[in-house]
């Protein structure tokens, strides 16, 4: 007994002096491993007496049981110093000022909506917004656009399925706003518009603003004051110039595209301009009888005029950028430019 009582005094002090596991790991062979001195006094214990043997292994097992107590208790020890200098090792200043983060800014067509609102807002046009995933009936019937047009052509159009798809354009938004309110109807609808085509100057989705304006006396010379009027104010130039051509849109009869005076040569000729002075900035026209019946308005009192833009157009316009592209990359050396 006597014995066991230095053996476990002898591990305890070995124990006390021990931070690494490793030599924690040596103590505990010497103890408790294959030929550790307690399992060479169990397999002893075959030598005593039969009398003799039940006291001695109880105390045999209660000094190993104390060994192993005072191993974890070291090795709990070595694992909570262990954390503490890694904590102090890596110490947070947390006072420190931080290495600053830097201002963001607007993107330069989330810049040029909200400018081509704010001019349409001061000439009291309301703002509408609807969804990008429509009917074909509301995308193209509504618009008069027949079922063979080639706009609804699988390489122009994403079909969801066989009647959805994304909007081509914002105007199905219009027709749903004239159709949940009497004219006159003065509105614009800019927006997210998707096509299937992807090049040097297209892009899959890309921005639009649509206006409408329809009333008892509206006129094709009111389509005119209005959209010079905004151009004038979107590049700040009094003086700019336009004019405007005959086109064909299947929902406006008679059609037209506006060009404006080239903003970045001023009519010198440029390559933006393909050497012409002139730059086309949108589609326009009156809205044409058949997309007015279905809705019930009667075109022999009511009239209307209806305008389409494209955003990145005039933002590249705006802002001088030769490529689209640089609008959907989101490099910042070319974003933090705009801040
Ligand atoms: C373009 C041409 C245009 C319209 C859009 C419109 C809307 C309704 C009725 C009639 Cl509800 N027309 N929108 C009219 C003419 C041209 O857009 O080149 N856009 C980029």
């Amino acid at each position: 007994m006597q014995d066991l009582q230095s053996i476990l005094d002898g591990a305890v002090s070995a124990l006390s002096s021990i931070d690494n596991p490793a030599l924690l790991e040596e103590v505990k062979a010497r103890y408790l491993g294959k030929s550790g001195l307690l399992t060479e006094r169990l397999k002893a214990l075959g030598k005593l007496s039969p009398e003799a043997r039940p006291a001695a292994g109880a105390e045999i097992n209660r000094v190993k049981l104390a060994v192993e107590a005072a191993l974890q208790a070291r090795r709990d020890h070595i694992a909570a110093q262990q954390l503490e200098r890694q904590l102090s090792a890596q110490a947070l200043d947390v006072t420190l000022p931080g290495r600053g983060a830097g201002n963001g800014g607007l993107h330069p067509v989330t810049r040029t909506l909200a400018r081509i609102r704010e001019v349409f807002h001061s000439l009291g046009f309301d703002v509408a917004d609807g969804p990008e995933i429509e009917t074909d009936a509301y995308n193209f019937t509504a618009l008069n656009i027949p079922e063979n047009h080639p706009a609804r052509a699988m390489h122009d159009t994403f079909y969801l399925d066989a009647t959805h798809v994304l909007r081509t354009h914002t105007s199905p938004m219009q027709v749903r706003y004239l159709e949940s309110r009497k004219p006159p109807v003065k509105v614009i609808v800019p927006g997210r518009v998707y096509r299937c085509d992807s090049d040097m100057t297209h892009t899959p989705m890309f921005h639009q603003v649509e206006g409408l304006w329809v009333d008892e006396a509206v006129t094709f010379s009111g389509l005119k004051g209005v959209l010079i009027d905004f151009m004038r104010r979107f590049f700040e130039q009094d003086q700019l110039k336009a004019r405007f051509r005959p086109s064909f849109f299947p929902f406006t009869e008679p059609s037209a595209e506006m060009d404006i005076g080239c903003v970045i040569c001023e009519g010198q000729g440029c390559r933006v301009c393909s050497h012409t002075g002139w730059l086309e900035v949108l589609g326009c026209g009156m809205v044409h009888p058949n997309v007015f019946a279905p809705l019930g308005i009667d075109s022999e009192r009511h009239v209307g005029f209806a305008f389409g833009m494209g955003v990145e157009r005039l933002a590249m316009l705006r802002y001088g950028v030769n490529d689209l592209r640089l609008f959907f990359d989101n490099d910042l050396r070319f974003l933090e430019q705009f801040r």
